[in-house]
């Protein structure tokens, strides 16, 4: 049982037009789009001057993932009731296989992680960390329970696949019709210019980027684009953070190769500068770091011109407490940033305020793009007739001040402490159900499992 819910002269984006409609959602589904809808059993909902987006995709968190001999501070239970505030409607998290477990071991763990706890929909990929025989077979597994997308990492010691490893592990997945996404990052580099940093003595926050240079990330993204040129497959270069990557993304594809490339807020919004200007630099430790901000307005050009297919978060979230693990030394600070609460308004505020995209390319970015990447669409990144009644309603001329104290995520500073807000999500419905509303989240763990296809973008 669901409620019925009229939604009355909103105006729909979609990925190639917006349209003024009405909107009824019934059973989980969106009914029926149109003009003047009546239906004397409904509860209408007046959304004049409002935006209906499809409910958000982030094909990129990281819910209680262990890290650095410590856990990221969100689960599913705090991560997605962030989300839902967001706008964000599903997540795709990464299922982890640690050393020596099998993946269908992972994806127990994931479940067990997420199911009944999950305030929006999800799914999986699955992330391998240890190329074998065992692994091969258990990918074709993963397919028939809808886990249909694998990530792959040229760096970290605990995952890192050499060249061996991800070549075979392509040429599986090109049997089997995965989609993979790569963490590109020079591991070799990484380890040299880290071992001269700490034999200096340079420990603080400042030397992360310096160790973790444009070259390591480009010379990755290089490495796999030939690897996967050989083996005759589309990838997915996932936080793109530079032009350097990105043009030997582009040279790639004038030569023929399909490849996909997804950035994040942080790459876009903040520089490296936060290392070496703020005492708590280590709070936006991320990998890739973030770089200098002359590379922000090529990602913004790459999201304007469909270089870049998606925008995600990679929220990886740690609290400050656990930042200052590595307060004296940068290499054990944990890596990663919290973000999935924040990713649609700011976008809309800095992406379509600013006039850099527009809204359908923003529905693009966060619904239509990562649904058809991720073998999603139609039943999400759309709202037609027969879609999931995943809706996110934002207001245009709503304000806000993004700050830790009111955050869903849990997690005790917000990297974009203090910024302004124009444009707010108002409401979000959840497969027809209404999980927030003015902002607050209303109704939590309604979200499932969601089994997916293969990928169509
Ligand atoms: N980078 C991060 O900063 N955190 C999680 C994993 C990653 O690749
Ligand atoms: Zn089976
Ligand atoms: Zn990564
Ligand atoms: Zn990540």
């Amino acid at each position: 049982f669901s409620m019925k819910y009229l939604l009355k002269n909103g105006t729909f984006v979609s990925g190639d037009q917006m349209k003024k409609a009405d909107v009824l959602i019934e059973n989980e589904k969106i009914a029926k789009t149109g003009p003047d809808l009546n239906d004397p059993e409904a509860v209408v909902i007046d959304v004049t001057g409002k935006l209906l987006f499809p409910g958000f995709i982030d094909a990129h968190t990281h819910f209680q993932l262990e890290v650095a001999g410590t856990v990221t501070a969100d689960n599913f239970d705090t991560g997605t009731r962030a989300a839902i505030k967001g706008g964000t409607t599903t997540v795709i998290d990464f299922a982890t296989q640690y050393k020596g477990e099998t993946l269908e071991k992972a994806l127990e763990n994931w479940h067990m992680r997420a199911d009944g706890r999950s305030s929006c929909d999800y799914s999986f990929h699955m992330a391998i960390s240890d190329w074998n025989e065992q692994t091969a077979e258990s990918m074709e597994h993963m397919m028939e329970e809808g886990i249909t997308s694998f990530k792959l990492y040229m760096t970290y010691q605990d995952m890192i696949l050499n060249d061996h490893d991800i070549f075979m592990a392509l040429r599986k997945m090109k049997e089997i019709g995965g989609i993979t996404g790569v963490h590109c990052e020079n591991a070799g580099m990484i380890d040299a210019l880290t071992e001269e940093a700490k034999k200096r003595g340079d420990l603080g926050a400042d030397a992360h980027p310096r160790v973790r240079p444009d070259g390591a990330e480009a010379e990755a993204v290089n490495r796999l684009l030939a690897i996967a040129k050989e083996v005759d497959i589309p990838v997915i270069v996932v936080h793109l953070t530079c032009r350097e990557a990105l043009d030997v993304i582009e040279r790639a594809r004038n030569s023929g190769q399909t490849v996909f490339a997804e950035t994040c807020p942080q790459y876009l919004l903040l520089d490296e500068s936060f290392y070496e200007r703020r005492e708590d630099g280590r709070n936006y430790v991320c990998s890739p770091p973030l770089r200098k901000k002359e590379h922000q307005e090529v990602l913004w050009e790459g999201l304007r011109t469909g270089k870049i297919q998606t925008v995600s978060t990679d929220h990886c979230s740690f609290t400050v407490e656990q930042k200052n693990m590595g307060k004296d030394d940068f290499t054990r600070i944990p890596n990663g940033m919290p973000g999935v609460e924040t990713r649609a308004v700011l976008l809309y505020t800095y992406g379509v305020g600013s006039g850099r995209l527009t809204p359908q390319q923003m529905c693009r970015l966060l619904s239509e793009n990562p649904a058809k990447l991720y073998g999603l669409y139609p039943e999400k990144g759309c709202i037609i007739e027969g879609s999931d009644a995943d809706i996110a309603v934002l207001d245009p001329e709503g304000e806000d001040i993004i700050t830790a104290r009111t955050q869903e995520q849990n997690v005790d500073y917000a990297p974009f402490e203090g910024i302004k807000i124009k444009g707010t999500i108002d409401k979000v419905f959840l497969r027809g159900c209404l999980v927030t509303d003015g902002g607050r989240v209303v109704k939590e763990k309604q979200g499932k499992f969601i089994k997916r296809g293969p990928h169509m973008l």
